[in-house]
């Protein structure tokens, strides 16, 4: 074990004689925060989350069995994205200005008990907005009505860290990114390039293993960890043991994610000055407001504009837009459009911001822009 402060050494204690599991994950959770993150204890950080996320595996396989279910919110429009917060926050408040949802507001905690949904239209697309109930540390566990929420959450595309300048904003930001850290929700993170090719027989072969960071075996022994017994294991770039870990545990989940830090009016030099710091060390964009007095609000229907990271294309075939993930080729569009199309093409013309001039015509492979007008042929 390398050295280590003494606060990570009580936290180790307290992690040893715990008696259920639901006490290591908790002592092995804050274990593993207090170790500093330097080359140093790379290794350490790698195996005890290995060791936390198998935990956390026989916890839920064991809520499953005892009917803890796991919900979501069926998706409707462009894209789905969660406010997620301590209570108090302002959450419903927001969700009553930019969509047309009815949901309860009041000056306590807990107003929501059951999320509320509601529609946002932005550039004509709708995007789907969803109104959590006030999450509480320890929801990883299962503490609260955490685990419930976190499914919910996991199965959205964009998360809104929803903060308040009246309730110590980067404390709850902190608390917040560790729960979704534990439950294995990565925020604004590339998902590692690990491809598993599952084999009948011949054990877990690594390949590309000069791109890990640390031992190979070491790689050998958290595949088998996480049941992957004979598999060829292909590495595309170089990699630590931690992003390995979660490459193959396969409750990991990415999500793309910004900070919203509400009640702007009650101190705006703070909120000017958090939101700086939340963008320089969080890698998490982040816009202020105040729902109270609308200050931003069109500024924050941009910011989930531009996070969703869709776009409009208009064709031939109907007045409403396709909605494309930002980047989409002519060929993405024509398989949404007709899989004929996509057989029979020939070339297409193409208005708009992606072109020089007017109706060019493009090939298969050319990148559209938001707004751009194509026909196919
Ligand atoms: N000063 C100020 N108060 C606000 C603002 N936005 C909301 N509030 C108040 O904050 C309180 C909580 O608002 P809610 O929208 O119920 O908060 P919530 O995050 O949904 O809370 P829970 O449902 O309990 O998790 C209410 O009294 C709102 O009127 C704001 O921009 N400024
Ligand atoms: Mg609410």
């Amino acid at each position: 074990m390398p050295n280590l402060p003494s606060r990570t050494m009580e936290a180790y204690k307290k992690y040893e004689s715990a008696k259920t599991d639901q006490e290591r994950i908790r002592y092995l959770e804050e274990y593993l925060s207090s170790i500093p993150k330097h080359k140093g204890t790379e290794r350490e950080r790698g195996v005890l989350k290995r060791r936390l996320a198998l935990l956390r595996e026989g916890l839920e396989k064991r809520a499953e069995r005892g009917g803890g279910r796991e919900v979501s919110v069926k998706k409707q429009g462009a894209a789905q994205v969660v406010l997620a917060g301590f209570p108090n926050a302002g959450k419903s408040s927001l969700l009553r200005v930019i969509t047309n949802a009815e949901a309860r507001v009041a000056d306590y905690a807990f107003t929501t008990v059951e999320p509320n949904v509601g529609m946002l239209e932005v550039k004509g697309v709708g995007i789907q907005i969803v109104d959590l109930p006030g999450l509480i540390s320890g929801a990883a566990r299962g503490k609260g009505m955490g685990r419930r929420f976190l499914s919910i959450i996991r199965n959205a595309d964009v998360i809104a860290f929803f903060l308040s300048m009246d309730d110590k904003p980067l404390e709850r930001l902190n608390k917040l990114m560790h729960e979704f850290e534990m439950a294995g929700i990565r925020i604004n993170k590339r998902r590692p390039d690990v491809k598993v090719y599952k084999r009948g027989s011949g054990g877990v072969n690594i390949l590309g293993f000069h791109l890990l960071t640390f031992d190979k075996n070491e790689a050998v022994r958290t595949c088998r960890d996480f049941g992957i017994i004979n598999a060829d294991i292909r590495i595309n770039h170089r990699i630590s043991l931690e992003e390995f870990v979660d490459a193959v545990d396969k409750r990991v989940v990415w999500k793309r994610g910004f900070a919203v830090i509400n009640k702007l009016d009650l101190d705006p030099e703070g909120a000017k000055r958090l939101k700086k710091r939340i963008e320089g060390e969080y890698n998490l964009p982040t816009i202020t407001i105040s729902v109270k007095d609308g200050t931003n609000l069109e500024g924050i229907k941009d910011l989930i504009w531009k996070i969703c990271g869709v776009m409009r294309i208009y064709t031939t075939a109907d007045e409403e837009p396709l909605v494309l993930p930002v980047g989409s080729r002519v060929i993405d569009a024509a398989r949404r459009i007709h899989s004929e199309l996509v057989r029979g093409f020939r070339f297409a013309k193409v208005w708009g911001k992606s072109v020089k001039y007017p109706g060019q015509r493009v090939g298969k492979e050319h990148v559209l822009q938001d707004g751009d007008r194509i026909e196919i042929n």
